[in-house]
């Protein structure tokens, strides 16, 4: 997959059933465009407890395929297991193509006639390691693609709106994201550590497309106990900059974690908007016995995670699916927000305004002289100032927040980069 693509999408392990969910990726050329679907092993879970869930998402991909990949390990020689896969594909009515992976000398090609023998046709070798007989397979991908995919027709669309969904494990992130795609899209279980990795997700809201990222949920560090875990967390925080929003999920009934903190100060670095959202407020009302307290946790959640005060705050429940699709209508707004314009002249007006508040302190007086937006996702201004060193901290945050109501994005961040106004010599002869 990771070959295919050119860059790091699935998590790659030596161990056997890493994969667990369905992890797609357009795949471009110049030619053609194709949905590439990296599934599980087939027979190969490594928790029980999963096997039908992980078979179930192998099932839905073969299903909606046009073309299917048999991968056999030419390293190890055919194994019953190949029979097996074999079996499974003989009688459906899908183009397969064999191929032999893990090819890296080349006396390992005279041994690919044994699974020519299950009746693929020529199977096609390669090492995904190494790189080799790629480019053959992508020619071969290319013809056995259905017309309608040659001429790059797989609607993609680079400007739709990517948030990824991040929290503690088992907060609920699967969940949501099944609600919002309606159909059992990710692995959801009370295993903690059930996503593993980034899943890409398409959706609609009102005609307009979103990508959804369901991400692994992050543990603290010291606990990480194995490499998988640690690349699926390495993908949770790559998804946190790859998306315009974050959505942070919480269990309600649970204490921010060190997690918890360590995720949204994360999200406050990379100057993500950000939504968070108190999951399974079902379970509170059920276990506190009355409606549950909304403002007390957004008190208390606005307190734990103080980089984050803007930021709006929802309450669902991903389950029984309350609230859940008019969060989609809010990551539209929190986008509008972070993409506004800050015209100069108005910008510099509310800095003048500002000025008022600036005080002298242990006799440095901090001068603020004028500012200019440089971007947006994340809005970022530069403003020149006596000294930089005086606007850290306080002003900062003041300045910020003058900028968020003069330009009504109050919930997304405003990033202002203080510099130095160079003394102006004039040469007045
Ligand atoms: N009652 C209730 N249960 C929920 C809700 N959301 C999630 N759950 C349950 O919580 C458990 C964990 O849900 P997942 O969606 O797998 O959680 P996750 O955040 O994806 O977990 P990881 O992938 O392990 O990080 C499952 O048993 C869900 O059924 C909710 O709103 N209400
Ligand atoms: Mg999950």
């Amino acid at each position: 997959m990771n070959r295919l693509v050119g860059r790091r999408v699935s998590i790659v392990e030596p161990t056997a059933g890493v994969t667990r969910d369905r992890v797609s990726v357009v795949v471009r050329t110049d030619d053609y465009a194709f949905e590439l679907v990296d599934t599980g092993g087939l027979g190969l879970v490594d928790e029980v407890l999963l096997k039908e869930h992980v078979e179930s998402q192998i099932h839905v991909a073969i299903d909606t395929a046009d073309l299917i990949l048999f991968l056999v390990d030419g390293k190890e020689g055919r194994v019953p297991g190949d029979d097996m896969v074999a079996n499974r594909l003989r009688p459906l009515q899908h183009k397969v193509l064999l191929v032999a992976n893990k090819m890296e000398s080349y006396y390992d090609e005279i041994a690919v006639s044994q699974w020519e023998r299950l009746g693929f046709g020529e199977a096609s070798v390669m090492s995904a390691k190494e790189g080799f007989g790629v480019y053959d397979l992508m020619e071969r991908i290319g013809h056995a693609l259905p017309e309608a995919m040659a001429a790059a027709t797989v609607d993609h669309d680079d400007d739709a709106l990517r948030f990824a969904i991040v929290g503690k494990r088992n907060s609920g992130k699967s969940t949501m994201l099944n609600r919002l795609a309606k159909e059992e899209r990710v692995i959801v279980s009370d295993i903690p550590g059930t996503t593993r990795d980034a899943v890409d997700v398409e959706l609609e809201y009102e005609g307009k497309k979103l990508l959804a990222i369901d991400t692994a949920g992050v543990r603290k560090k010291a606990s990480v106990g194995h490499a998988i875990e640690l690349f699926a967390h390495s993908r949770a925080t790559e998804s946190i900059r790859r998306s315009h929003v974050c959505v942070h999920m919480f269990d309600v009934r649970d204490k921010i974690s060190q997690v918890d903190k360590a995720l949204s100060a994360y999200c406050v670095e990379q100057s993500k908007p950000v939504i968070l959202v108190g999951n399974k407020i079902d379970l509170a009302e059920k276990e506190g016995g009355g409606p549950f307290d909304i403002e007390k946790w957004d008190k208390y959640i606005k307190q734990q995670l103080p980089g984050v005060d803007h930021a709006p705050v929802v309450f669902l429940s991903a389950l029984e699916g309350t609230n859940v699709h008019e969060m989609l209508g809010l990551l539209f707004e929190m986008r509008d927000q972070t993409t506004r314009d800050m015209p100069t002249p108005k910008l510099n007006d509310e800095l003048q305004r500002a000025k008022e508040k600036l005080m002298p302190s242990g006799g440095n007086i901090p001068k603020l002289f004028y500012g200019t937006q440089v971007g947006k996702e994340p809005l970022t201004v530069i403003v020149f100032v006596n000294d930089p060193k005086l606007f850290k901290g306080p002003y900062n945050r003041y300045l910020e927040q003058r900028l968020r109501d003069r330009f009504d994005c109050q919930e997304v961040p405003v990033r202002i980069i203080f510099k130095r106004r160079e003394k102006v010599i004039l040469n007045d002869r």
